[in-house]
């Protein structure tokens, strides 16, 4: 079952349930900021002090960057990661497919106050799949009469017992670009978080598994060729006023994407579809 849910200030999100999970949408964003599989933990991190309002992306969840990752490429007024992060989704369907699968779709399309900041004609399609596992497929087409090329992530939070604990496997041999210092280097054996990471990967593989002290779930991707993980530590999540000083200890962010050179191009009319599933 899912139901239409509202708060105070008119943001709406739908709340979903069925046999195997449960999970909550906000239209603004087609962002999801809760996915738990049935007697699991939540799977995704969401900040205790997340904001939900007009104009304000979750901290937590998957944001949604499109058509943008990051700041802006000449524009530093524009909004970090794009303006999908924060628009508002129309809600095209709910389809409960079985008792166990439930299949959300969710679109952006370009207007006449995207077009200003953004020259180009778009569809996107947001498909979540709420059953035993989690995916989202973002389909991005061009509805111009021109190429346009474009950077996007789902900028996805985990949750995690303990970052201290965490050993990320899948990225061995894989070169990063570290967002931090700037420097391109190739990962050794797997990734341990011990300090600030801010990093983007490239032809890492296509299953990463993330372990820590009390589980380990598998991030399969598709359409991506760059992979970015993050974590503020200490000194960054104070500076973040929507995440509790302590917040960073928990959360792990892995972003399946097409970040940096691998920025995507498409003719008038093709699709481009950036797929993960998590379970
Ligand atoms: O994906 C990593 C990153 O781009 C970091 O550089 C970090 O700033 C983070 O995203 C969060 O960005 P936000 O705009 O949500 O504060």
């Amino acid at each position: 079952m899912y139901i239409h849910k509202e708060l105070d200030n008119n943001y709406k999100y739908i709340e979903i349930k069925n046999e195997e999970a449960e999970a909550k949408i906000a239209l603004q964003g087609g962002h999801i900021f809760h996915y738990k599989a049935t007697n699991k933990k939540p799977l995704l991190w969401l900040s205790d002090t997340a904001i939900f309002r007009k104009g304000k992306a979750i901290r937590g969840g998957v944001p949604i960057c499109f058509p943008w990752f990051g700041p802006h490429i000449s524009d530093e007024t524009l909004p970090q990661h794009g303006f999908a992060r924060t628009a508002l989704w129309e809600l095209v369907e709910v389809k409960e497919e079985t008792e166990k699968l439930t299949e959300v779709e969710l679109k952006l399309e370009s207007n006449d106050e995207y077009l200003k900041v953004w020259a180009y004609k778009f569809d996107v399609r947001l498909k979540i799949s709420i059953g035993k596992e989690l995916t989202l497929s973002l389909q991005i087409k061009n509805c111009d009469i021109k190429p346009f090329t474009f950077t996007t992530a789902l900028h996805s939070y985990f949750n995690v017992s303990n970052i201290s604990d965490v050993v990320i496997s899948g990225l061995n041999g894989a070169e990063f670009e570290d967002s931090l210092t700037n420097e391109v280097l190739l990962q050794e054996g797997d990734l341990i978080i011990d300090q600030e990471v801010d990093r983007v990967y490239f032809g890492a593989s296509s299953t990463i598994k993330v372990e820590d002290a009390e589980r380990s779930f598998l991030l399969r991707q598709k359409g991506s060729n760059s992979l970015v993980a993050w974590n503020p530590w200490i000194e960054k999540a104070k500076a973040l006023s929507d995440m509790p000083d302590e917040g960073y200890q928990t959360m792990l962010c892995l972003e399946t994407g097409n970040v940096r050179k691998d920025e995507r191009t498409l003719q008038p009319d093709e699709v481009h579809s950036l797929e993960m599933v998590v379970r």
